[in-house]
């Protein structure tokens, strides 16, 4: 059954966040008749409830801000965070590192849904401030006692805020081709094979992370219950080691006859083996990611899941 929070956000019965068409016009500072409008004429897709209402999935209210430009005046309506302004100073340069620094999870989250918010996707949200910000984080301490504390803070609230921003995408589509990745044996990064797994989610694609230090007979096991059109390897350690790099090979060396890429980034991605291989793009960025994995996919842009069944307004 269906269940209603504080009469705005409405869950379907498997737990999509909907909106009314009211809340959504509230939440971007439009007259409701204007939004029924834009839902009537497809340019915003609803669903209905039993009694006919208009229902809209939040992913979908999240597209609709993005693609129309709209400023959100009551974030807070739709559920998101709102930024608090006390909590950046007047004009901070790297906002995102302030949050990181001041262990402001909630600041963080709320300035990557402003800017995903204004049209930047993840994967310049992942080059552009997470990675600048978590670079200048690794050159404040240099791996001392209280440098590797921040670190893992700094790295745990990035994560979280990918996490909410993931929480944004629709649910891949039925025929979303399926994409597995790792950091291979030895590697504790966290954050870029996370980073991957998004972007992939943003382009459409059905991603299985399988996250830091992972040996190649898990990959593999994945690969073989999942058959994925594209395997990705976030390599982080400059000097991988050996046991990392003969996997790599081992496994470009089976995927090959497949027709599964395999898409290698991160610092120790060159030294992997595997330059020039056909099967194999070693890139240097998400922003590349992406554009390789839409490429490939062709523009399956997610439709948005229909509901099972939405309250009727009450
Ligand atoms: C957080 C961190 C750690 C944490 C990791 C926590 C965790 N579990 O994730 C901990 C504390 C464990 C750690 C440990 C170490 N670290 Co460290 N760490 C960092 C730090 C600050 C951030 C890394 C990060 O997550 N960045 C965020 C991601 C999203 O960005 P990115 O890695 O830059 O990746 C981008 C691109 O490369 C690309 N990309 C990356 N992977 C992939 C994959 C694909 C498929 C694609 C398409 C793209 C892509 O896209 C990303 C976004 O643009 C960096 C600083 C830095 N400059 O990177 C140092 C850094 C990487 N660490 C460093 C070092 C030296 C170490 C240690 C060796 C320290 C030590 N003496 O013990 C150890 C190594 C651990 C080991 N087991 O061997 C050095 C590396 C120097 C070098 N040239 O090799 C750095 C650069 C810090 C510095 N300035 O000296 N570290």
């Amino acid at each position: 059954m269906s269940t209603v929070e504080s009469n705005r956000i409405v869950q379907s019965s498997d737990g999509a966040p909907f909106l009314s068409p009211k809340d959504l016009a509230d939440a971007i500072g439009v007259s409701e008749s204007s939004l029924k409008r834009w839902v009537d004429d497809g340019r915003l897709i609803a669903v209905r409830t039993a009694g006919g209402h208009r229902r809209i999935p939040l992913h979908e209210a999240v597209r609709f801000v993005r693609a129309q430009r709209f400023t959100l005046a009551h974030p807070e309506i739709l559920g998101l965070p709102t930024s608090d302004a006390r909590s950046i100073s007047p004009g901070a340069q790297e906002p995102f590192l302030e949050q990181l620094l001041a262990e402001n999870a909630i600041g963080a989250r709320a300035y990557l849904v402003q800017r995903y918010l204004s049209g930047v996707g993840f994967a310049a949200l992942c080059d552009g401030p997470i990675h600048a910000a978590l670079e200048h984080v690794g050159e404040l301490w240099k791996h001392d006692e209280k440098g590797i504390a921040v670190e893992h803070r700094a790295t745990d609230i990035a994560i979280q805020s990918l996490g909410y921003l993931r929480s944004l995408l629709p649910p891949a589509p039925e025929d979303a081709w399926t994409a597995v990745g790792y950091a291979p044996s030895g590697d504790p990064y966290l954050l870029p094979s996370l980073a991957c797994a998004a972007v992939l989610a943003e382009a459409g694609w059905r991603d299985k992370n399988l996250g830091p230090d992972t040996p190649l007979a898990a990959v593999r096991e994945v690969i073989q219950a999942s058959r994925p059109k594209l395997v990705w390897c976030a390599s982080s350690l400059e000097q991988p080691g050996e046991i990392a790099a003969r996997e790599a090979v081992e496994l470009a060396n089976e995927l090959a006859p497949t027709g599964t890429y395999v898409v290698l980034g991160g610092r120790g991605a060159p030294a992997l083996g595997l330059v020039g291989r056909d099967n194999v793009l070693i890139v240097g960025s998400m922003v590349e990611l992406a554009a390789f994995a839409r490429g490939l996919a062709g523009s399956r842009v997610a439709a948005p899941k229909p509901a099972a069944s939405v309250e009727p307004a009450g």
